[in-house]
């Protein structure tokens, strides 16, 4: 009968009992619950007008599933698996404790909207391929969210590229929930629906496996300024 309410009270008991740092644990949550909420009345704003709201910093916020659960350095794990000699679950210390790379580039979404000047913050996804050892005959790279719904891809050959990241921040700070944190693709040179959020699973197949968007008609070569039509200035 009062399952319901069980999980959130026991994680703010286990931060008192376990951590004793009783401010961070209800800021964080606080902070969490704006970022989630924020999230979820954007991704069902047919205006975009929620964009404008504090925290969106000139992005809209998309989420196609109903909720996303929250995680963090407690419980993130991204696995590497399919086409590959050693497949591995990696933590957000093991990615914090890898090669990082920033970039500073434009963000454009297919629907119009451009941020200028983005700073990203990761590891090379070329980095995670080469520690999994891509086996011969793989083509492609198909990414999976722990939203349970959306998905990505990439071929080998873009997946390789230097300005393709596993980003663990965004405009200098770490990955909101709101923007797809912990972990968020982050692919420079496409259109913005290539780079998804809350990233949980990275498989190496043979073959591209369109995405989420791309089963409603986009397309799967995400080229800004080259692809779907559009003519905008290209963002790396
Ligand atoms: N998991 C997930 N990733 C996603 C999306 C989504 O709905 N779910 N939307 C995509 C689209 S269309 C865009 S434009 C960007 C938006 O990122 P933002 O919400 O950080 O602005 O995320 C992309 N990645
Ligand atoms: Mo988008």
């Amino acid at each position: 009968m009062e399952d319901k309410g069980t999980p959130v009270g026991r994680r703010v008991v286990l931060g008192m009992l376990g951590l004793g740092a009783l401010g961070v644990a209800f800021g964080s949550r606080a902070q969490d619950g704006l970022d989630s909420a924020l999230s979820q009345v954007a991704g069902k704003d047919p205006t975009g007008l929620s964009g404008l709201l504090p925290g969106g910093g000139g992005f809209r916020i998309y989420n196609v599933a109903n909720s996303v659960p929250h995680r963090d350095a407690t419980d993130y794990r991204l696995t590497v698996s399919g086409l590959v000699d050693r497949k591995a679950t990696h933590t957000l210390a093991d990615l914090r404790a890898m090669p990082q790379t920033r970039l500073v580039r434009d963000v454009q979404c297919v629907t119009g909207w451009r941020v200028p000047g983005t700073p990203f913050e990761g590891v090379r996804l070329s980095h995670l391929l080469d520690l999994a050892g891509v086996q011969d005959g793989a083509g492609a790279v198909r990414f999976t969210c722990f939203d349970g719904v959306y998905s990505e891809s990439l071929t080998l050959e873009q997946a390789r590229r230097e300005d393709v990241l596993v980003a663990l921040r965004m405009q200098d700070k770490p990955v909101s929930t709101a923007h797809g944190g912990p972990v968020r693709l982050y692919v420079a040179p496409m259109y913005f629906y290539k780079s998804a959020k809350w990233l949980s699973g990275i498989e190496v197949t043979r073959d591209v496996r369109p995405g989420y968007w791309e089963h409603y008609g986009y397309e799967v070569d995400a080229w800004v300024g080259r692809s779907n039509g559009r003519h905008d200035d290209p963002t790396s």
